[in-house]
């Protein structure tokens, strides 16, 4: 995250830099509609960046797997714009996408990480991530870096087309400066969750819960740990237990709510208690100093507070370093998980 904001954001002069954005910004100002296309760990940073993007530009978006959107026969419409998402920039799945809608007249922007990649030639223009490489299979560095370059691009464009005002512009990058400093606050915390990791390796099942901002991020929590740990894992929105996942919940499966401080943190709670009700083992991310949820939970572990929108930058790590943690204690390769590829290029 550090790499990726360095040289970009001056929270002095209030400024933002992305020499490939910049240049055609008048382009995404004026767009009709963002589609955000990606696979696995980058399709849960466009999800989020869905969110993002509506609520700081209010532009309609939507998220397209590019593993179905390949095969579709989309409407592209004069005025839509592609963001792809890729930490490797050869996912053949995103490749084709790509080369199907840029053949229908679409302007494609590129999120990646590896310099001169596929994707990234294939691309009109775009901002690469600089996480540096990925020494594991799974994305990590590369989701948080995603994510902060599509905070940055929505930051900017919101404020370009006065979808928010000076002062929440302002806010949201001394926010953004102060990321860096508050994950290596939660990176603090890893012996704790190591020892959560222990306690849960030989759980079956895993759900994760969240809601808004934080929703894609209990997908990706579900992810890592089904990639690196191989328990079965599912991630829903909280509100949607009720609309069936609830049968699922007996006694000790172990439940994360991502549920750091936001409009929804009291629904939240009442999910929460509704899995206590059934005996099931709530494991939650917190913002520091929630006693409720501290009473509710099985276990928990605090991250600092940061803007609600921002704050999926400090909940994802936990659930990184959970995934990792279990991995470990389950004695398996966390950097090369079977059967998974760095880059899926069939
Ligand atoms: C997409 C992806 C990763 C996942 C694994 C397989 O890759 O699904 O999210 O962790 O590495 O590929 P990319 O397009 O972001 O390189």
């Amino acid at each position: 995250v550090f790499d990726c904001l360095r040289g970009r954001l001056d929270p002095k002069t209030g400024s933002i830099r992305m020499g490939g954005i910049d240049k055609h910004l008048d382009l995404l100002r004026d767009a009709k509609r963002i589609i955000l296309v990606g696979c696995g760990t980058s399709w849960h940073a466009g999800l989020l960046a869905e969110y993002v993007f509506e609520e700081l530009c209010r532009i309609p978006v939507e998220v397209e797997y590019a593993s179905e959107f390949r095969y579709r026969n989309p409407v592209i419409n004069p005025g839509d714009v592609i963001i792809a998402i890729s930490q490797s920039g050869e996912t053949a799945d995103t490749l084709v996408a790509l080369e199907n809608a840029r053949k229908q007249g679409a302007f494609i922007f590129g999120v990646v990480n590896v310099v001169g990649s596929s994707i990234a030639r294939l691309a009109h223009a775009g901002a690469y991530t600089h996480a540096g490489p990925e020494i594991g299979v799974a994305s990590t560095k590369a989701f948080t870096a995603q994510l902060t370059v599509l905070y940055l691009i929505a930051i900017k464009l919101g404020y370009s087309k006065n979808a928010i005002s000076q002062e929440r512009y302002l806010h949201l990058i001394n926010e953004l400066a102060l990321i860096p400093e508050k994950i290596t606050e939660v990176l603090r915390s890893a012996n704790q969750v190591k020892l959560l990791a222990e306690r849960y390796k030989d759980a079956r099942d895993f759900l994760f819960l969240g809601r808004g901002y934080n929703f894609p991020i209990a997908l990706e929590g579900a992810l890592k740990l089904k990639e690196i740990s191989y328990i079965h894992a599912e991630g829903y929105p909280a509100a949607e237990m009720k609309h069936g996942p609830i049968a699922l919940v007996e006694e000790g499966l172990p439940i994360v709510f991502v549920a750091t401080k936001d409009g929804y943190h009291e629904k939240l709670v009442s999910n929460a208690q509704e899995i206590k009700a059934r005996k099931g083992s709530v494991l939650a991310v917190i913002s520091e100093q929630d006693s409720v949820f501290e009473e509710i939970a099985d276990a928990t572990i605090a991250v600092p507070a940061a803007d609600e929108i921002l704050a999926p930058l400090l909940s994802v790590v936990p659930l990184q370093l959970l995934a990792y943690y279990t991995g470990l204690a389950k004695g398996l390769d966390v950097d090369k998980p079977r059967n998974l590829a760095k880059s899926v290029t069939v």
